[in-house]
């Protein structure tokens, strides 16, 4: 088992362009440190069991370099050599890939990911970013806000429009599918394109702000470019795609049609907690939400802390400055985070949804500051008086929160408001 050994050297000082990945781990029974240390880095690089007679000087050269030990975490260096410029799905095969298989370890999770520049400038990151989106939706002091028609699956083309135009005229700026809607009989995606783009006209009209729609053309490929396309042809400046249901590869295709679409698009990450919800073992959500920056989403979801899903208030705060920040390395955070400088890359918006209702969004705006989407499904279509009066209250319920005035006190002359709060408080869904 020498041989593990050769990928193993503490005194190694990783090079300018060398890749740089931080792992949590847990040796099986009857495997030392170093022998654990040195399968990552030998399994997710060029080693293997055995020792090769094929191996040479300039292949044993380029081999990852597990360098630096700390308590169960390790990181490990990779020569740029390793990679493909511009691949994410060679990336995570390599550093994401056999090794969390092997029967050497217990547990096994990728924390971080450190890109150096080389690496990151063969990317194109988001198109638009925070202010790109705000300067086309002409929003400047606020949150940006959207809304999942619910049901979030079963009702047909008609009752959809019909919700989502109540929304927008309500004040949210954009309409969002639901991560498992897309083109169900009842739905068909090419007739909600058309009726949708007919609402938004009719309310952008009615209430003389920009409105558009976080549209999911999650699909095969080549469908999903026609999709994207059709809302292009339709005036909708968003796409929504499931990042993680349609693949990497997907993603990269997509985003190097937006290029020329000039269309923004929203990530959702449904399906992520199957691998970054286990605290020993998976890949981290950090670790997706590089990926997604590099690729170049415009919006990711981050989570909520107060809502239904998990996520915890450092995790949170840490996913929303690492796709925001630009170069300062240093952020305070409990997290094992490994220093990213992301050169030209755009930021991301974060998107926070999952639970959220106008009782939690003075909190949601107080953890998370402005420059952020704000999603509430059943914040708004639960709201006893309807959809638009959700709407009014998402709305006011930020007005209130900007302003610096209790919702308690901003209720007495808002009574959209005072409905939902009468309803849910400040209750926080599991
Ligand atoms: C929220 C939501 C989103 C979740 C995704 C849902 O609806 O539409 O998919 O926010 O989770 O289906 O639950 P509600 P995350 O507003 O009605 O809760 O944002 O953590 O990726
Ligand atoms: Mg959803």
């Amino acid at each position: 088992m020498s041989q593990y050994l050769d990928f193993v050297d503490l005194n190694y000082k990783p090079a300018k362009d060398d890749l740089i990945c931080l792992f949590y781990f847990e040796p099986a029974k009857d495997i030392s440190v170093k022998e654990a240390i040195g399968r990552i880095a030998a399994e997710s690089s060029n080693g293997t069991w055995s020792e090769l007679t094929t191996l040479k000087e300039h292949i044993r050269k380029i081999r990852a370099r597990a360098f630096e030990i700390k308590g169960n975490y390790v990181k490990i260096a990779y020569p740029m050599e390793l990679f493909e410029l511009g691949s994410i799905p060679q990336l995570l095969s390599a550093v994401a890939g056999n090794i969390f298989g092997m029967k050497a370890m217990n547990n096994l999770r990728l924390f971080d990911i450190a890109f150096p520049g080389k690496y990151v400038k063969s990317f194109k990151g988001p198109q638009f970013g925070i202010e790109g989106v705000k300067k086309f939706m002409k929003i400047y002091n606020r949150p940006l806000t959207a809304t999942v028609p619910k049901p979030k699956v079963g009702m047909t083309t008609k009752e959809h429009a019909e919700v989502g135009y109540e929304a927008w005229v309500g004040g949210v700026d954009f309409l969002k599918d639901d991560e498992n809607l897309t083109n169900q009989n009842f739905n068909r995606f090419d007739a909600r394109v058309k009726l949708c783009a007919k609402m938004r006209d009719k309310a952008e009209k009615e209430t003389g702000e920009k409105k558009d729609y976080f549209i999911n053309v999650t699909a095969e490929t080549n469908e999903m470019l026609r999709r994207a396309k059709l809302a292009k042809d339709y005036d909708f400046k968003y796409i929504m795609v499931d990042i993680v249901t349609c693949g990497f590869a997907a993603l990269q295709t997509l985003r190097n049609f937006t290029q020329d679409s000039k269309q923004a698009i929203h990530a959702h990450r449904a399906m992520h907690a199957t691998f970054t919800r286990n605290p020993k073992h998976g890949v981290s959500m950090l670790v997706l939400a590089k990926l997604s920056r590099l690729l170049g989403v415009d919006n990711l979801h981050i989570g909520t802390v107060i809502g239904k899903l998990v996520g915890t208030k450092d995790e949170v705060l840490m996913l929303e400055h690492e796709i925001e920040h630009q170069s300062e390395p240093d952020f305070k955070t409990n997290q094992n985070v490994l220093c990213q400088n992301w050169y030209n890359i755009k930021p991301v918006i974060p998107v926070s949804s999952g639970g959220l209702h106008p009782g939690l969004v003075p909190q949601i705006i107080k953890m998370l500051g402005k420059d952020i989407c704000i999603q509430l499904g059943g914040g708004i279509h639960g709201n006893p008086n309807g959809t638009r009066s959700g709407a009014i209250a998402l709305r006011q319920s930020i007005d209130a929160a900007i302003k610096g005035i209790s919702l308690k006190e901003y209720s007495k002359n808002h009574k959209e408001l005072k409905v939902a709060l009468d309803k849910w408080g400040s209750e926080r869904p599991v």
